[in-house]
């Protein structure tokens, strides 16, 4: 949950959508169903659900909404951050050019880290804990650890992980 993220209970993402035009215009009551996100990093793109994010309403007269709910996806992105898209075009800046993807600087972790073709793919399953058991119980800087598989940034990949590993076993994207 994005209310979660920064280990707060009101945490959310704010975003105010304009047009990119000399004078930019807010753009009031897109669905909160018309956004989209994934992972900067090319190499790291996430596998997405159906509905991967929901704004918590419609913009606003001035642009504005707000995500503070699950983000609905695969995969694991470490550095780079996330984009947000909005009917189809991804939020750029900086203004006044906006030539640029805005990264928001977020970290994704998920249980679904393989999959076929060794990318994620929606399923929390075995293959999922292939990678998990490499990297379990070791602590940063070991050989074979991951920061994947810490789900709780203690840099420690133990049995306190499994536990938010198996609180999603079996799931899988709808
Ligand atoms: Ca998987
Ligand atoms: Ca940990």
């Amino acid at each position: 949950m994005i209310k979660n993220g920064c280990g707060g209970t009101g945490d959310y993402i704010w975003v105010e959508i304009r047009g990119c035009t000399e004078y930019p215009i807010p753009i009031p009551g897109i669905p909160a169903t018309d956004f989209w996100i994934n992972a900067c990093d090319q190499a790291r793109q996430l596998a997405l659900c159906a509905t991967p994010i929901i704004a918590d309403s419609i913009t606003g007269a001035n642009g504005r909404t707000t995500f503070s709910g699950v983000l609905r996806a695969g995969g694991c992105a470490l550095s780079g951050g996330i984009w947000i898209a909005v009917q189809g075009k991804v939020i750029k800046g900086p203004y006044p050019h906006c030539i640029s993807n805005i990264c928001l600087p977020i970290v994704i972790k998920s249980q679904d880290m393989t999959g076929a073709g060794g990318k994620p793919d929606g399923i929390v399953n075995l293959s999922d804990l292939i990678p998990f058991g490499t990297s379990y119980n070791k602590n940063q800087g070991a050989p074979g650890y991951s920061a994947c598989c810490d789900y709780n940034d203690d840099n420690r990949c133990n049995l306190s992980d499994y536990a938010y590993f198996g609180t999603h076993y079996q799931h899988r994207c709808q």
